[in-house]
């Protein structure tokens, strides 16, 4: 189908989720759309939320702009303004921001009546960045245990926490995550390098088909996950690292409040040896 005619096929309205027509056309190449309108609410009021909350600190260097959580002391409740219910406010806006995207992906897809692939890859990201600031900080019972919006103080956060539970190397569920961030990333390069010497084999030579590509790893490693396999596996890897990321922080403290190091004495307890 000719691109002119394809996009006379799927600019149409329908597959929305919500409202019917409303907001269903489109601002150039751009879809609208409910979920739109709600994330650019959403970003927008969050945005102009963090510039507020950057100018009542004390400075203005982007390194070292920082937007804090409540302290433990204020629980589950809400917080004044300028004592962390700016971070309360703004988690709710990019929530409110990356589910809505999310949306917006999801309806795109019925409208083309592609599968969700998308917004699901999208969706584990969303489950990861939750669980840091809503999941975690709920179980543990305040919402001071979020981490602060800031380039330099999220850092921190992330090496203070990570040492409040001894060192999170030691942590299963991070070495899983590791495991799988190194794949996602072996597993792109392998790809990468596949497509573009099949697709761009250098000197007068004429490009190559998915024939070739199989044939290089057979030659090579005895085995081709193919054309269709090797997405799924980079689908697999990439999520199951942004899962076990989740996994690895959500069990330290909701479940385990002891050093990772010495959970691996389970290992050295064990009757056969002990
Ligand atoms: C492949 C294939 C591709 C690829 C790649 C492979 C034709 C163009 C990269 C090879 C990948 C394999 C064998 C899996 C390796 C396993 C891990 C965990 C990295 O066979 O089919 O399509 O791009």
């Amino acid at each position: 189908m000719a691109l002119l005619s394809f996009e006379r096929k799927y600019r149409v309205r329908g597959g929305t989720l919500i409202g019917g027509d409303l907001f269903d056309f489109w601002v150039g190449p751009f879809y609208v759309g409910f979920f739109g309108v709600t994330t650019l609410f959403f970003a927008t009021l969050g945005t102009a939320l963090i510039f507020y909350g950057a100018a009542l600190g004390d400075t203005w260097n982007p390194w070292l702009i920082s937007i804090d959580p409540p302290d433990i002391s204020y629980g589950l409740a809400l917080a004044p303004l300028k004592e962390g219910g700016l971070w309360q406010i703004i988690t709710i806006c990019a929530t409110g921001a990356f589910v809505s995207w999310a949306l917006r992906e999801v309806e795109i897809c019925r409208k083309l009546g592609i599968g969700y692939h998308v917004p699901i890859a999208f969706g584990v990201a969303i489950f990861a960045y939750v669980t840091l600031v809503i999941i975690r900080p709920f179980l543990m019972g305040a919402w001071g245990h979020g981490f602060p919006y800031g380039i330099m103080t999220h850092l921190d956060w992330v090496s203070n926490v990570g040492y409040q539970y001894g060192n999170f190397h030691y942590n299963p569920a991070h070495m899983v995550a590791i495991t799988f961030f190194f794949t996602t990333t072996l597993a792109l390069a392998l790809h990468g390098g596949a497509i573009l010497s099949a697709t761009n084999p250098g000197g007068d030579e004429e490009v190559k088909t998915p024939e070739h590509e199989n044939t290089f790893f057979r030659d090579f490693m005895g085995y081709s996950i193919g054309t269709l396999g090797i997405h799924r596996l980079g689908l697999f890897l990439a999520l199951n690292a942004g899962f076990w990321s989740a996994v690895c922080i959500v069990i330290s403290g909701p479940f385990y409040e002891g050093s990772w190091i010495e959970w691996w004495n389970w290992w050295r307890n064990i009757p056969i040896w002990n």
